[in-house]
């Protein structure tokens, strides 16, 4: 069974928590660890070495001496050590596992961009508080509904999803490398956005992203994956790197949570398009609400001597102009379902 090395990386998750879980899931052996303070295995004392071939880690040092710099070509190598394992079993699945990688890579991006990570000072974070209200609210939400029509399952006569996978495994190693910025997108507030759920027919409740879901929490339960988050594996503890609001603002004394995290999980034309049906209903609802507030003009009434049934002329609602003309229109209101 041949050695995949030694991997190299900060304590943080950021960019070693996927490789980590990938070679936890490769099943060959390895070994690693996250740099420390001080000494030889410092990253000041590494990156002044000269061995990272682009002066940053993480790092793989491989069995034949070569040292690898950049995240997807170590995910790459692990993979085509470990074969179909994490590779797949056909070109497609390859094919996929490489997109979804590249795929996982922009999110990273998405999150880096929002001034998240666990260092930055409370200035930082609140000048992106903005981005990261759109990121959760929009962005991240369009990225998950492409990523739930690549997704497959099964669907029982109930509607529930089994066995739900990108690739015919499910398990690649660009699965896990989503697995591990989805998950890291969810540990800083992107919860919401993920497991968002809409009504539907028969008073049910069901989610937007039911394949994506399915996928991420089976994955995410594997011995393999549980083994690296609760610190079990090579690398021991990786921290949190983007924070959530809550576990930043303890950390800063902040007292005041502003709300941001919040997400509907519609997307960004979606968006619009529930708050056209919202404001249709409201429409709808007041047109209503001043009809029935009001007694007809003319109704029909019984008469209390003879029992019969006679028509009744409100006086103070008559008025003298002529009858209207009524069009029929057809109102359509947008329904979730579609979205
Ligand atoms: N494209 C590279 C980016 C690596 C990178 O940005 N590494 C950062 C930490 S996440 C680093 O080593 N920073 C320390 C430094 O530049 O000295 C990858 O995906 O591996």
């Amino acid at each position: 069974m041949s050695d995949l090395g030694e991997l190299i990386y900060f304590p943080v998750m950021a960019k070693g928590l996927q490789l980590a879980c990938i070679a936890e899931m490769s099943g060959l052996p390895w070994t690693g660890f996250t740099v420390e303070d001080e000494g030889p295995k410092s990253w000041g004392e590494i990156k002044a070495s000269g061995v990272a071939p682009f002066g940053q880690m993480p790092l793989l040092k491989t069995p034949s001496g070569l040292v690898l710099g950049q995240s997807c070509a170590i995910a790459n190598y692990i993979a085509k050590m470990a074969g179909a394992a994490l590779e797949g079993e056909s070109d497609n699945d390859y094919a996929l596992s490489q997109m979804l990688m590249a795929e996982a890579e922009d999110i990273y991006s998405l999150l880096g961009s929002c001034e998240l990570a666990n260092w930055k000072t409370p200035e930082q974070r609140e000048s992106a508080a903005e981005k990261a209200k759109t990121l959760f609210a929009e962005q991240l939400p369009a990225h998950f509904k492409n990523l739930e029509e690549l997704a497959s399952s099964d669907v029982s006569d109930e509607g529930k999803h089994s066995d739900c996978k990108f690739t015919t495994t499910g398990h690649t190693a660009g699965e896990i490398y989503l697995l591990g910025m989805i998950h890291q997108a969810v540990l800083a507030g992107g919860g919401l956005a993920l497991n968002a759920s809409k009504p539907v027919r028969g008073g049910a409740i069901a989610l937007y992203y039911p394949r994506l879901v399915g996928w991420y929490n089976t994955l995410l339960e594997r011995d393999e994956i549980q083994k690296v988050l609760t610190g079990g594996s090579a690398m021991g503890t990786f921290n949190q790197y983007f924070l959530d609001t809550p576990s930043f603002n303890k950390k800063h004394g902040i007292e005041d949570d502003s709300g941001y995290g919040q997400a509907n999980g519609y997307g960004t034309v979606a968006v619009d398009l529930a708050a056209e049906a919202a404001k249709q209903k409201e429409v709808m609802k007041a047109l209503r609400k001043s009809q029935m507030d009001k007694p007809p003009p003319v109704a029909m009434k019984k008469d209390p001597k003879t029992g019969e049934m006679v028509k009744f002329e409100s006086e103070a609602l008559k008025d003298d102009l002529p009858d209207e003309e009524v069009e029929e229109v057809e109102i359509e209101i947008p329904v979730g379902d579609d979205y």
